[in-house]
């Protein structure tokens, strides 16, 4: 998502990076954003306003003076950017009395039953019990979807084929208590236009349920048609959020951008995929960051402390220390890493990282080799590479499929990323990475750059921060006595010298 936007303003900034800028300079950059913005398919007037309250702070003296002119200019685009988004992370509402009802809308096909499914996982994960509620009687297909779904993730699903939708969303509130759920989802009907029917019925669910949430489900691949019903539905309903789905696809980012300006909503939620686990919180500042290319490790460490068991990380940040690090290790790592989404998009995430992955092609089927070849692996093997000879690996190749190449290229790697583990154990940087001290800038020592393998270096990297964004860390304590102990061993050893 956002990917050309990023660029564009990616080539505006580096154009005005470190220069001196008169106001020509500053002008042309005006303009160039402005066609980025349009490009991206952000509504007019929302890219008109945008260009003449930043050119307003630009213009005069106070930028051209300025020590840093280039970064008060990205921190005005920035600050921009986070404002047409929303401004602030807007939740998810819960009643504070009875159960809390999200009665979801939205035109067909825009994504609703998807998401009803998807955020019923994310509340399951937060300890929530959600009913669900086929309120879209008008397709048998649609009540046997939500069925589907509910089956899928083990959550009740109250559908009533020869009711009408007002009676069943109101029953709804009674079986949930039957259930003994706190969250009532609403999937109710689309149509292909913004129509009187569909609206009268969703004033009246809304009327009949006194909804918490009233979430307007929209496709952002469908750009500025989207924040136009989003108009028109805005004029009907109190909507009180949207949801953008679909931004994995090549949506270039101008619903998400135009959408507060025109309709005066909050987007509370993104669909990211066709998965359950496809949905992410809508933080204006992260995506923002995203926008320019800064990164949003953020949301990647929240990712990492959903996915990670802490005990695990626990134990592999043992391991790293002591490096002691093996194969077995290394494979169970890349499972959870593969449980967070694509690898591309995660290193998407890293900040500058976004923009040296263009072009370049993380096939995730990549790590299915890996993890096929670590299979193929004795456990013995998997603990000590250094035991696998010619012979070995001509039978690791056989069990897996794949050549002797793969098998010698992987345990290279391997070894690289041992030999780096070790080098940050020693220079302490691990140890300040894993108490919480950030992420390391580590340098790709083979050359095999972010595309070779799968870039397993990066991931070494995000191991480390799986782990870092965990409770279960190694505190400084325990790094301080283990460097105490080495130092001992040191001079108990030169002594006998
Ligand atoms: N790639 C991608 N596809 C999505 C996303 N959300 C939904 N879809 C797909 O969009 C299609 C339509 O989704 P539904 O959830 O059935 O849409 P709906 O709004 O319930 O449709 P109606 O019930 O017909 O009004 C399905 O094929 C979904 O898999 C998303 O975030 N990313
Ligand atoms: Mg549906």
């Amino acid at each position: 998502m956002f990917e050309s936007i990023t660029d564009s303003l990616g080539t505006i900034f580096d154009k005005i990076r470190g220069k001196r800028l008169t106001e020509e300079h500053i002008k042309e950059a005006m303009r160039e954003i402005r066609i980025a913005l349009l490009e991206a398919d952000v509504a007019h007037n929302v890219t008109r306003d945008f260009i003449k309250e930043i050119s307003e702070q630009v213009v005069g003296e106070k930028i051209i003076k300025a020590v840093k002119p280039d970064e008060l200019i990205i921190k005005l685009v920035n600050d921009g950017l986070i404002e047409l988004l929303g401004g602030e992370y807007s939740p998810i509402k819960q009643a504070t009395k009875g159960p809390t009802v999200i009665m979801f809308c939205g035109l067909q096909g825009s994504g609703k039953t998807t998401t009803v499914g998807k955020l019923a996982t994310k509340l399951l994960k937060e300890n929530r019990k959600p009913l669900l509620v086929a309120a879209d009687i008008q397709r048998p297909a649609a009540i046997e979807q939500l069925k589907i779904l509910g089956k899928q993730i083990d959550v009740p699903v109250f559908a009533e084929s020869g009711s009408d939708p007002v009676t069943i969303c109101k029953q709804s509130i009674a079986v949930a208590e039957l259930h003994k759920a706190d969250t009532i989802i609403l999937d109710t009907a689309g149509r292909l236009h913004v129509d009187d029917d569909l609206m009268m019925e969703l004033e009246n669910i809304a009327k009949a349920t006194n909804p918490t949430e009233t979430l307007l489900v929209l496709d952002a691949m469908t750009g500025q048609d989207a924040v136009n019903s989003a108009k028109e539905f805005s004029e009907r309903l109190s909507l009180t959020g949207a949801i953008l789905t679909k931004m994995d696809g090549d949506a270039r980012g101008g619903a998400a951008l135009s959408l507060r300006k025109v309709a005066n909503i909050p987007i509370k939620l993104v669909g990211v995929g066709e998965k359950l686990d496809a949905l992410e919180d809508f933080h204006p500042e992260r995506m923002a960051g995203r926008i320019l290319g800064m990164g949003d490790i953020v949301s990647l460490v929240e990712k990492a402390q959903l996915e990670v068991d802490e005990e695990d990380a626990k134990k592999l940040q043992e391991k790293f220390l002591k490096n002691t690090f093996t194969l077995e290790d290394f494979q169970k790592q890349l499972a959870q890493i593969r449980k967070m989404g694509s690898i591309k998009d995660l290193l998407g995430m890293l900040p500058g990282i976004g923009k040296q992955l263009k072009g370049v092609d993380i096939d995730d089927a990549q790590f299915d080799k890996i993890e096929a070849i670590i299979k193929s692996m004795t456990p013995k093997e998997r603990t000590y590479p250094e035991l696998i000879d010619y012979s070995r690996k001509e039978r690791i190749a056989k069990g897996c499929g794949l050549q002797m190449g793969d098998i010698t290229a992987l345990l290279k790697q391997f070894k690289e990323m041992r030999k780096m583990i070790g080098k940050m154990g020693r220079s302490g940087m691990l140890g300040n990475l894993l108490s919480g001290g950030g992420m390391p800038q580590m340098d790709d020592e083979d050359g095999g750059g972010l595309g070779s393998l799968g870039g397993m270096n990066p991931m070494a990297g995000l191991g480390g921060f799986g782990g870092s964004g965990t409770k279960a860390q190694i505190s400084k304590k325990d790094i301080r006595n283990k460097r105490k102990k080495e130092k001992k061993n040191k001079k108990r050893k030169k002594r006998r010298k």
